[in-house]
């Protein structure tokens, strides 16, 4: 497999600084070396560059946050989403999420042109479903995903989408904070959520499984977007905002494994990681290593595949 590394240092859309720091740290972790040591060709594409914020850009919602630059950011990253897709496996590296209007909104132009569905799995604590009226901290890191699929109330602020991501074939795993107007805003769209509680009564692979035959079954593109917060706190310190009860380790390494197997993932971000509050680097340690687990890492070989 291609891939190619997109560093998207941003930190104006979470609440706190530090997540520019997270491209370098995933770097510096050893993210290249991983993926070409398990047979994969690497292209680093270095750091996008934002165009420039328009000036101005004001909205009815005064609690909104670095509103002009997430939106000059959001344009530049969908531009090298759907470019970098063209040939070759993307990783985004984050960056908070905000990232992720930019990524979702370009690989699903890319999708849309080659006529297939695009499917996206969202690994989060939060659905980041809010709206830009919705939104009560203002941070934009909460609303990429309601941007991507289409939401009203984007219009004149973000870039129009070419290809809005069908809400039914997004898929929502680990969240254990939802906001009212979120939990309604799902629940209308048609968005499959499964909630930590879910995850504890069923499992998360059967969940998973379900999700992932339904994309195979549709001849799917599939994005995963990974935000450091899905994982337990005790194993991912490096974030912003911490939410008892992820995801543990083997709980997040089963997914990539899984992903792996499914041989359906088209493009990923890595998002969320604040380095400033990593301990020794631990968290993106994890975070190359789950990587890794998505593009063939394993324990051992597996007798039973039958592909
Ligand atoms: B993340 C929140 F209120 N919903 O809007 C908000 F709980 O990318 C959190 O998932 C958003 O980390 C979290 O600020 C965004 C809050
Ligand atoms: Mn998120
Ligand atoms: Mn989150
Ligand atoms: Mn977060």
């Amino acid at each position: 497999m291609h891939c190619r590394l997109v560093g998207a240092p941003v930190q104006d859309g979470a609440g706190r600084m530090g997540c520019d720091m997270g491209p370098s740290a995933l770097r510096a972790a050893g993210l290249g070396a991983a993926l070409s040591e398990l047979g994969h060709h690497v292209t680093d594409m270095g750091t996008v560059a934002p165009a420039l914020a328009r000036p101005g850009l004001a909205h009815g919602n005064a609690a909104l946050k670095a509103l002009p630059e997430i939106c000059a950011w959001t344009q530049a990253i969908a531009e090298i989403a759907y470019t970098a897709s063209a040939d070759a496996m993307p990783i985004f590296l984050g960056g908070d999420h905000s990232i992720s209007a930019g990524s979702v909104s370009g690989v699903a132009r890319r999708a849309a042109e080659q006529g297939r569905p695009l499917f996206v799995l969202w690994l989060d604590a939060h659905p980041d479903f809010h709206t830009l009226e919705t939104s009560a901290s203002g941070n934009l890191h909460g609303v990429p995903l309601a941007y991507a699929a289409g939401q009203a109330g984007f219009e004149g602020y973000f870039p129009e989408l070419a290809a809005p991501v069908d809400p039914t074939r997004i898929c929502t795993l680990g969240l254990r904070s939802v906001d009212p107007a979120e939990r309604c805003a799902l629940h209308e769209a048609g968005v499959s959520v499964h909630d930590m509680r879910a995850i504890d009564e069923y499992g998360i692979a059967p969940l998973l499984r379900a999700f992932l035959e339904r994309v195979a079954g549709q001849n799917g593109m599939l994005h995963v977007s990974l935000d450091v917060d899905f994982l337990d706190p005790s194993i991912a310190p490096a974030v912003g905002t911490t939410v008892p009860g992820g995801a543990t380790f083997r709980e997040a390494h089963l997914v990539m494994e899984m992903l792996h197997d499914s041989g359906l993932v088209s493009s990923l971000d890595l998002v969320e990681l604040n380095p400033f509050l990593d301990e020794r680097g631990r968290t993106a340690v994890l975070l190359v290593d789950l990587t890794a687990s998505l593009m063939g890492r394993r324990i051992m070989d597996r007798p039973t595949r039958s592909h």
